[in-house]
């Protein structure tokens, strides 16, 4: 049985390990915060994923998984860490350095190392492979199988992607690759495809640069319709009649730890200025500020306004705040002195108040839908109406049936 160490125990690293001890690896999970060891070792997951707490606790109380803050020898070593932006917009390669370096004194001839992180093209050639051929007598390729191997799966969906989406695994040579395919044919169901280091880590970077690219497409196009005064939504639905058109859908902003932050990866080392990758991140992060705008429009003429965000997380039916555009826009509305009250339930802990739902809405006098989380379904209108003291509801995501909200007297507004 192989015994596979995978460094860094986040929101990818976690998911894969349980998976790798589920299909019959030997597991060690390393991480090195001590709040992330102790709960997993407590049987406890610091990560809400559906399926994923009932997964850990199956292969930790059968002892498939450890879960330490200390490196083993093992046969392959997964790298997992993230991969934070700088100050300087470029990727902080810290994490993977400190890894890189943690796994050095374990790695034996023969062994596999895989990046998992998201990074810059050539990290896993020049940082990692470097760094353990500059401490160890042994090359890569020759002595090690070095691989990268990008994880592609959605937040929200993550047991179910990691199964089932197509991998893509790049290797300093092929016998790198075919090796690290091995590691994870024994649970992904779709296919897995081998080609170099630096192609697997280009493609990764280039899947999320084209769904930057394409919704910073449907963000300029909402903001060229609104001054039109057409529906933005109308437009999309017949262009996407087309049988080549397929044009995503306008929202408040982009967020989440990936689509903000890849592409700039992907222009980590490049010369060439202006690019449409570029330009397309100005258009989505200007977003959060064109919506508070028309936000402190909409209520200029209240006194002491008090506005609702329903939602925090940065995309539907998930917790995750992280980059989050309703947090740009909540801070904006702050520093105007807006009463600004967040409802979101899926939100579990967050320096951000969040209210409960009569709060929220209570002497409110604009709702500002910001994701579109299925629970919200579950509150009525009646009731929302009842709560405001103004019935002004502004919709980011094409959420409310407009005929109902008229029935209920609201003012409408949407992106
Ligand atoms: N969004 C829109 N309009 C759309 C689609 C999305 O405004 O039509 C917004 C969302 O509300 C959210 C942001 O974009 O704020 C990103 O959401 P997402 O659902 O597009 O993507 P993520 O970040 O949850 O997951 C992406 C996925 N990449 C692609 O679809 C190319 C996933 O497969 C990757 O594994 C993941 O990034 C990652 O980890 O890199």
């Amino acid at each position: 049985m192989k015994k596979i160490c995978v460094i860094g125990l986040g929101y990818i690293g976690l998911p894969t390990a349980c998976m790798l001890a589920y299909s019959g690896y030997k597991v060690i999970g390393i991480d090195v915060n001590d709040y992330i060891v102790n709960l997993l070792n407590s049987g406890e997951v610091h990560i809400d994923e559906e399926g994923l707490r009932k997964l850990f606790q199956k292969v930790i109380s059968n002892k498939a998984i450890k879960v330490s803050k200390n490196v083993e020898e093992a046969d392959v070593f997964i790298i997992a860490v993230s991969t934070p932006l700088n100050k300087e917009n470029k990727a902080d390669l810290s994490y993977i350095i400190s890894a890189a370096y943690g796994i050095k004194d374990y790695i034996k001839k023969g062994n596999l190392v895989i990046l998992e992180s998201t990074s810059p093209p050539g990290t896993t050639r020049n940082i990692v492979g470097n760094i353990i051929e500059e401490s160890t007598k042994l090359r890569a390729g020759r002595d090690f199988y070095l691989a990268y191997c990008p994880e592609r799966v959605m937040p929200g969906k993550v047991l179910y992607e990691l199964i089932n989406n197509a991998r893509i695994v790049g290797g300093i040579n092929k016998e790198s690759a075919k090796k690290a395919k091995e590691v994870y044919e024994k649970f992904v169901e779709g296919k897995i495809k081998l080609t170099t280091l630096e192609i697997a880590e280009i493609v990764k970077l280039a899947e999320n640069s084209y769904r930057d690219v394409n919704i910073a497409f449907s963000n300029e196009l909402s903001l060229i319709c609104s001054d039109y005064a057409v529906d933005v939504w109308d437009v999309i639905k017949f262009a996407n009649k087309h049988p080549r058109v397929n044009i995503l859908n306008p929202g408040p902003g982009v967020g989440g730890h990936c689509i903000p932050i890849d592409p700039l990866f992907l222009l980590d080392n490049i010369s060439r200025k202006d690019t449409l990758i570029e330009k397309s991140r100005i258009v989505n992060k200007s977003v959060p500020f064109i919506i508070s705008k028309k936000v402190l429009e909409i209520i200029k003429d209240y006194k002491n306004p008090k506005v609702t965000l329903f939602g925090l997380s940065y995309k539907e039916n998930v917790g995750d705040i992280r980059e989050s555009p309703a947090i740009d826009i909540y801070n904006e509305l702050f520093k105007k002195g807006i009463n600004v009250s967040i409802f979101d339930p899926l939100v579990k802990s967050t320096k951000y108040k969040i209210a409960s739902l009569e709060n929220s809405l209570k002497n409110s006098d604009l709702l500002l839908l910001l994701t579109a989380h299925k629970i919200f379904k579950k509150v009525s209108l009646d009731y929302i109406s009842k709560s405001m003291r103004n019935k002004n509801i502004f919709d980011t995501r094409n959420f409310f049936n407009k005929d109902l909200l008229k029935k209920y007297g609201f003012k409408y507004y949407k992106i």
